[in-house]
């Protein structure tokens, strides 16, 4: 590894796929140079860091960009080891990529769904995310964390999904998705996850959130 290390994050501030990134740094322990984005008018960085799908975020280890999170993430447990984040264990370890796609494509979809088509079945849409959320909680079942008792991959990757993200969105909207008498597994993790330091230090500004989130909606109805 390169004597002085030069780690930084293009990102925007209300970006789940960028929290998991920062929550997975700080929990290592690698201090890292933050560089907020401007998607209505890309950086030459960003264009240049990341020419394929010119998106956010995009990791720049020693001058080498990384995009997509979970490669990033991937590549950040691989490269600092202390704080594993991914699970010893192959199995565990695929199962842990497994949902983390899972939470990425599906709970996204569905979860998005509720919003753009809100006057065309909306209660389909919440109906469906719900399906989807019973599935994923049954991972909860007698653990603190999907990690097991400290977070890992898996938490990351929905913690700053559905907590940090689509429930800013729903409270938004004045919608519980996911109400604590349905899914009281889901709940007790969330509230685990909201009590570690380095996820509450990524924490945005609640209201603000809550408004950007709705002016995405906005533009996605
Ligand atoms: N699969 C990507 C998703 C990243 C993503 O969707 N980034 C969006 C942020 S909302 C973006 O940069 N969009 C700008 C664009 O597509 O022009 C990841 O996991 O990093």
């Amino acid at each position: 590894m390169a004597e002085k290390e030069e780690v930084k994050l293009l990102s925007l501030w209300a970006l789940p796929f960028g929290h998991r990134v920062e929550i997975a740094l700080k929990l290592k322990g690698v201090p890292y140079d933050y560089l907020e984005q401007d998607l209505r008018n890309k950086s030459p960085l960003l264009l240049q860091m990341n020419p394929v799908h010119k998106q956010v975020p995009v990791f720049v280890h020693n001058g080498r960009p990384i995009a997509e999170s979970l490669v990033i993430l991937e590549y950040i447990d691989e490269t600092w080891t202390q704080y594993p984040i991914l699970p010893r264990d192959p199995y565990d370890r695929a199962m842990a990529r497994f949902w983390a796609k899972f939470v990425d494509e599906k709970i996204v979809s569905a979860g998005l769904k509720s919003v753009v088509k809100a006057e065309k079945g909306r209660e389909a849409a919440i109906e469906e995310t719900q399906q989807l959320m019973k599935l994923l909680e049954k991972e909860l079942v007698g653990k603190d964390f999907f990690g097991g008792e400290r977070v890992g991959f898996l938490d990351l990757v929905a913690g700053s999904m559905i907590p940090m993200s689509l429930m800013m969105l729903w409270e938004g909207m004045g919608v519980d998705v996911i109400p604590k008498e349905k899914f009281p597994e889901f709940h007790r993790w969330m509230n685990n996850l909201l009590e570690v330091e380095a996820v509450k230090e990524c924490l945005p500004p609640r209201e603000k959130h809550i408004e950007h989130m709705m002016e995405y909606a906005e533009r996605y109805k």
